[in-house]
């Protein structure tokens, strides 16, 4: 067993102890679905007190005052923030803006995330953005957020997610659990799958482009659509900057990569480049294009291809034959592209047909070497039920795959599914389950890794429908979770989740243990600000109280300030009519969550300034008078004390 797939003992004890104690205990075994019986008895007590008590009974209550097992990445959609969940309690414990705008914390008005949202856009978006009187997008799409890699198993370096609205991938640190960077990607239209590499480490983000467009898209061609095209994209991960993209042919959905940092592959509904619904679902099969990431480095190295808006191009499409990519036809319209934790199986759901499609990667260099039938890495295709999205996995070889239009999971055995394939009598249906309704990812712990653990599955449904209070016609999404530690899956809790979480993973603590409490005083996320700061004079670490008008502008006025519950070292300020001021504040409390916040009245303008952090906002001043500026996070039984006043003076007439 893996030693992330520990106890759940806390309320096992009390449980067990009942089961072990009375003869009622089978009674209340079937209550619970028939799993308690897993557990009862002396053996269960004994696993417990050597500290290796299973999941088998099914406990996902968390104590107040007590701590999940695991982390929770789950991304939010339409939101565009990801969000931390506790496992099993699915309690969630933090959101971390990325795409989106935060009123508590100003991501999207401090410098400091201005900077991140702004400093890898296309000169394009700048365009676009200035044109409609903004700096940043105010929405992002968030379907996939994903971990680093170290050696197939998750190192908690990064998380890495896509915003399929406006083409971008950003990057969130997990030492303080924040964004440092997001990035445009050019040419490519619509990110939306998205994975890290997952061997030897993460030095690739693979990204696919889902929506056709013509590769220099300025107006000169549009409804020929011959000349439209998609791109794969592989960006550094250290770097955050586009390595190379890959032409291919049809558009692309879902990816993922193997554990031997040999191929990526993705998939795509609509190989026939269809501009409608009937034109996309019209052949009968669509195809899985896998990528040969030796063969790409070769020729990005060679300087093959074309240099597009500064990324090196090739041609990876079919009719080109190319060394970069081979196309494996799979039923049409297919979706998930999850590869299994036993190295060698990648599972295709079929959406539109009613089975997976299993490949074996160990079988692809043939691809790229012979004139074999790319359908000769198809090692299995078991029939599972209606609409098969996603497949999730365990590390005892099951697969659990979600049936969107049946609204159930499916439980089954590769190595059964390739042996009913080669013809032998044997059923790799395991288990079936009903979830509440219409489910699209779901995840085990750990389980897109080396360290793939057995006790719990959570799936993303995408209706609620009548599972809580109804709160209008919009409705929260409900994420399940599900006991998978016996031989039969039970839904044990549901989760209201806002807008729609396509994804999520869950990570065990031991991989976290970088994650601080306090910011580093010399943290980079205000680099920029500590320049400025000392071209002043200021310095940002100790208490301090400037107003510097700038030289050259003296339009433009810095007020330096510093915080200490209860108070700002300013409590006043004055700056004209018209300046355009920027207030830079170092939280030098050095508590663990002594959070303060700064908001200007009427102004707009609020930000969060985290134990040792800095933070800065700029605003122009426009209108003459008193205003108020105060600490809007909780932080001192003074807090509301916690306030100083801004003088804009009147222009002199
Ligand atoms: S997708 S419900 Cu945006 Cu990950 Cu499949
Ligand atoms: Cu500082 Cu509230
Ligand atoms: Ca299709």
């Amino acid at each position: 067993m893996p030693d992330n797939d520990h106890s759940h003992e806390r309320n096992g004890l009390s449980r067990r102890t009942l089961l072990g104690a009375t003869a009622g205990g089978a009674a209340l075994a079937g209550a619970f679905g028939g799993r308690l019986s897993l557990a009862g008895g002396a053996a269960g007590v004994a696993a417990l007190s050597a500290g290796a008590a299973t999941a088998a009974e099914g406990s996902f209550n968390v104590a107040p005052g007590q701590l999940d097992e695991y982390y929770g990445f789950w991304s939010s959609g339409q939101t565009g923030e990801v969000r931390i969940l506790g496992i099993p309690s699915m309690r969630e414990l933090m959101r971390i803006p990325v795409f989106n705008r935060c009123s508590a914390t100003g991501w999207g008005a401090t410098n400091e995330s201005l900077r991140i949202l702004t400093e890898n856009m296309t000169e394009k978006t700048k365009k676009h953005l200035a044109a409609n009187g903004k700096k940043v997008h105010d929405n992002g799409d968030l379907h996939h957020v994903h971990m680093s890699f170290t050696d197939g198993k998750y190192d908690g370096r990064y998380l890495y997610m896509n915003d399929k609205a406006n083409t971008r991938v950003a990057r969130v640190r997990c030492d303080v659990m924040k964004a440092d960077k997001i990035l445009e990607i050019p040419n490519a239209k619509a990110i939306h799958g998205m994975r890290p590499q997952k061997f030897p480490r993460t030095n690739y983000i693979f990204a696919n482009g889902e929506d056709e467009a013509p590769l220099v898209n300025d107006g000169k061609t549009m409804s020929d659509t011959t000349t439209y095209v998609n791109l794969f994209s592989a960006i550094n991960a250290d770097e955050m900057k586009v390595a190379w993209q890959v032409i291919v042919s049809g558009n692309l959905d879902n990816c993922d990569a193997d554990y031997e940092g040999k191929w990526a592959f993705s998939t795509s509904y609509n190989s026939e480049m269809g501009m409608t619904l009937a034109d996309m679902t019209a052949a009968e099969m669509d195809h899985v294009v896998v990528f040969n990431i030796a063969e790409i480095e070769k020729a990005v190295a060679a300087g093959e291809g074309q240099e597009l808006n500064g990324v090196r191009v090739l041609d990876g499409r079919k009719d080109a034959k190319s060394k970069f990519t081979r196309y494996i036809p799979v039923a049409n319209n297919p979706h998930g592209c999850n590869m299994a934790p036993d190295k060698k199986h990648l599972c295709i759901g079929g959406k539109l047909s009613p089975t997976v499609t299993v490949l074996d990667v160990t079988k692809f260099d043939a691809l790229f070497t012979s004139d074999v039938d790319p359908r000769s890495a198809v090692v299995a295709e078991p029939e599972l039920g209606l609409g098969p999205l996603h497949t999730a996995f365990d590390g005892r070889g099951n697969a659990y795959t979600s049936l969107f239009l049946d609204s159930q999971v499916v439980k089954w055995n590769i190595e059964d599914a390739i042996k009913a394939y080669a013809g032998e009598k044997v059923d790799p249906i395991k288990d079936k389950l009903d979830v509440q309704y219409q489910p699209g990812h779901l995840k085990t712990v750990e389980g897109e890794t080396l360290d793939a653990a057995n006790n719990w599955l959570v799936c993303l449904c995408k209706f609620s429908k009548d599972r809580f209070l109804n709160v209008g016609p919009l409705k929260a999404e409900n994420d399940q979770l599900i006991d998978i530690s016996g031989d039969k899956m039970v839904l044990v809790h549901d989760g209201p989740t806002f807008a729609e979480p396509h994804d999520a993973i869950a990570v065990h603590p031991s991989k976290l243990t970088n994650i601080k409490s306090v910011w580093d005083r010399q943290d980079p996320m205000w680099a920029e600000t500590r320049k400025q700061a000392e071209a002043d004079g200021v310095n940002l670490d100790e208490w301090q109280d400037s107003v510097i008008r700038d030289k050259d502008d003296p339009t433009k006025v810095r007020v330096y300030m510093s915080s200490q519950a209860p108070s700002f070292s300013l409590e006043s300020f004055t700056v004209n009519e018209g300046d355009e001021v920027t207030v830079t504040i170092t939280n030098l409390d050095d508590i663990d969550d002594l959070t303060h916040g700064f908001t200007m009245g009427n102004h707009g303008v609020a930000m969060e300034i985290s134990a040792q952090a800095t933070s800065s906002v700029t605003f122009v001043a426009a209108n003459p008078g008193v205003y108020w500026y105060y600490c809007q996070w909780f932080c001192h039984a003074l807090h509301m004390e916690m306030r100083g006043r801004m003088f804009v003076t009147p222009k002199a007439t």
